[in-house]
Formats: C-alpha cells, sequence, structure tokens
C-alpha cells in the first residue's frame, strides 16, 4: 500500500554529525524523500506532535529534548512517500528504547539512554497511517510537500508573511 510517514531527526542526531548516516540507512528503503526542512521546534510544537504522552513522567525531558535544549536548537523533518513506508521506515528506525533496539537499526546503533533517563533515540517516525496524516500536517505546509496525499483548500491572504527584501 501506498504511504507517506514523517521522519524526524532529532537534536542529538545533528548535534552529533549522524544526517548523512541516517538517510544513508533510510535510503535503504528506496522510498521517496517529497518533502524535507530544518525546524526550531517551538514548545508549543514539541507539545503538540507528543501530545499522547502529555501524562508521562518523562513529558518535560522529552519537550526539552526535542526542543534542542540538550543538544542543537533544530530538527529535520522529511516525508518519505512509497510502498508500505510506515513499516519500512520503523523497521530501520528500531525500538523505542534504544538499548532494546536491534544493534543495526539507527536507534541501536546510535542511541543512548541518559543517566537522566532521557532516551536519546536520535530519529522519530510515524507509527501508523492516522499518526502520520496528523504529524505530516502538523510539521508541514501543503506547498512544502511536492506528493498530493491529503485534500487541500485554496484561502485568501489575509495575514502577514515574510518575502524576499
Ligand atoms: P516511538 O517514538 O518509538 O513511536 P513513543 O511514541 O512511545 O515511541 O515515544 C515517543 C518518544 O518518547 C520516544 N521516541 C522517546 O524519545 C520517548 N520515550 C518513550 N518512552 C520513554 C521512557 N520510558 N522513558 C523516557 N523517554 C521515553
Amino acid at each position: 500500500m501506498l504511504q507517506q510517514t514523517l521522519v524526524l531527526i532529532k537534536p542529538d542526531g545533528l548535534k552529533k554529525s549522524l544526517t548523512g548516516n541516517v538517510l544513508t540507512r533510510l535510503s535503504e528503503t528506496k522510498l521517496d524523500i517529497v518533502a524535507t526542512k530544518i525546524v526550531k521546534v517551538s514548545r508549543e510544537l514539541a507539545a503538540e506532535h507528543y501530545k499522547e504522552l502529555k501524562d508521562k513522567p518523562f513529558f518535560e525531558d522529552l519537550l526539552k529534548y526535542l526542543m534542542g535544549e540538550y543538544h542543537k536548537k533544530k530538527v529535520m523533518a522529511l516525508v518519505y512517500w512509497g510502498e508500505d513506508a510506515i513499516e519500512k521506515v520503523r523497521k530501520i528506525c528500531g525500538a523505542t528504547n534504544p538499548e532494546e533496539a536491534d544493534a543495526v537499526s539507527i536507534r541501536g546503533a546510535y542511541g543512548r539512554i541518559t543517566t537522566k533517563g532521557v532516551y536519546e533515540n536520535v530519529i522519530h517516525a510515524s507509527a501508523n497511517m492516522a499518526e502520520a496524516e496528523r504529524e505530516i500536517k502538523l510539521w508541514f505546509q501543503p506547498g512544502e510537500i511536492i506528493q498530493d496525499f491529503y485534500p487541500v483548500k485554496a484561502v485568501k491572504g489575509t495575514c502577514e508573511k515574510k518575502v524576499w527584501a
């Protein structure tokens, strides 16, 4: 089944110069990259992204981690698209807990748990199609993706935006 999935290379991955390694591993899937950008993550974006986990004891640390408070204040966001994209990407990512992840998976090879108990697991990938839709719409605007997956509508420009001077 053709699917799209959101991938985030998290601040630990950027700080450790793992972007190339992670993208090389993901290229094994032969999926298409249909959107990408570097994002400085606000507290609001981090909280919305992880809203399902808001009652977990590690929620506050998780927000700080995604915002880059422990590493660099940036995340690389990508959308991959193709046959069974969600499962293919999740398999290469490995288990959530980097200590339990397959040693040759991205999280197994590059992730760690800090002495404070924060999972620094380098990468996020959507878990299912509903999550992928919610996350892709949260991180990207329609014009930033070169493939049309979700319906769009035209709105008259009323709000101010920056253009090149
Ligand atoms: P996944 O990212 O594999 O879909 P989720 O959605 O359960 O896993 O967790 C989101 C993120 O929360 C994880 N990537 C990890 O950074 C963090 N996390 C999950 N469980 C724990 C835990 N027990 N302790 C610390 N951090 C955790």
